[in-house]
């Protein structure tokens, strides 16, 4: 959910029990509902209902927040400090179309985090400078600020994402379960070098390469075998993972000439890549066909001579 600055805030309804619960409503929605406050926390609240009960802690003052696309639901005071601490400013570092990068708009996209985009390019100092200082072991995208602290590596910031805003999991709850999910990601994250080899091998290299992609996708047929996701009825991790295939892997066969990912062989996985399309956080952050497949040409042409590659 890319960052909305229009925050406009107001009060649809208060109740309360006792008179002073009235006035530190009243503090607590004045202190947020001003303009000051949408640019503090900018797009998180857009309006408030406070129900005030006549206990005598702030636990009993409760507020239902709403930002300008999600509905946060009734927290207490504690819980609504806590949400605008973890809120903080998040900004993601990236550069087009990077997959890992991808991996990270989605995970923000799916559990409905606002972020700002900073989309970089490598041969542009300003950004290489950037990555430097927030990135300075591997100098890669994608990099995530979390109101300026930096974490790198994807795999690592779909954690770090998973653990500072719980809501709409995307691991199971069960540790078993969250163990398993996360052993496919690792077995994901393995084998992903074999469809690289795909991509930038030709000859011997390219038919053991080849067979290998093949392999992992009976892997991954078996695994989605008749869900709607790997996470099960809604996206979880691995679908984020594994979300590059559904991406791009189309267009990087169309590229090389070759396809591996037919619906005959791997129907599973065709349904799992329509649906992963298909679902509304990810549809609109995907780009287009022509876009990736003259990217990806241009990309095969510099590693692989044309007449190579014929
Ligand atoms: N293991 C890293 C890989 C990230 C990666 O390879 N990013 C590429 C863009 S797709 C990059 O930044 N490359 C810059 C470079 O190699 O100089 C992750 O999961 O985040």
């Amino acid at each position: 959910m890319k960052e909305n600055k229009n925050g406009n805030s107001g009060i649809l309804a208060i109740s309360a029990c006792r008179v002073s619960r009235y006035v530190l409503a009243l503090v607590f929605v004045l202190a947020f509902a001003s303009p000051s406050a949408s640019n503090i926390f900018p797009g998180f609240i857009k309006w408030h209902v406070f129900i005030v009960d006549d206990l005598s802690n702030n636990q009993n003052l409760l507020c239902h927040c709403k930002s300008s696309d999600d509905d946060l639901g009734i927290q207490t005071l504690p819980q609504v400090v806590e949400l605008h601490h973890r809120m903080g400013e998040v900004k993601l570092l990236g550069v087009w179309p990077s997959p890992y990068v991808y991996r990270i708009i989605w995970a923000l996209e799916v559990k409905g985090i606002k972020y700002e985009y900073v989309q970089g390019e490598f041969h542009k100092p300003d950004f290489t400078d950037l990555l430097l200082k927030y990135n300075p072991v591997y100098k890669k995208v994608p990099v995530l600020l979390h109101d300026g602290k930096p974490i790198a590596e994807s795999t690592v910031i779909l954690e770090y994402i998973e653990e500072t805003w719980p809501q709409r999991p995307l691991l199971p709850q069960d540790p078993y379960e969250r163990a398993v999910a996360r052993f496919w990601v690792s077995f994901a994250e393995e084998k992903s070098i074999s469809f690289m080899s795909f991509f930038v091998t030709v000859g011997e290299e390219f038919q053991k390469a080849t067979k290998e992609v093949k392999e992992v996708l009976k892997v991954l047929e078996e695994t989605i075998a008749d869900k709607r996701y790997f996470g099960g009825e809604d996206i979880g991790v691995l679908d984020i993972n594994l979300g590059w295939i559904a991406l791009s892997f189309g267009v990087i066969e169309d590229v090389v000439g070759v396809k591996v990912l037919v619906v005959s062989d791997f129907p599973g996985l065709f349904t799992w890549i329509q649906n992963f399309r298909e679902h509304p956080a990810i549809k609109t952050n995907l780009p287009s066909y022509p876009e990736l497949f003259t990217y990806y040409k241009q990309k095969r042409e510099t590693i692989i001579p044309s007449d190579v590659a014929s």
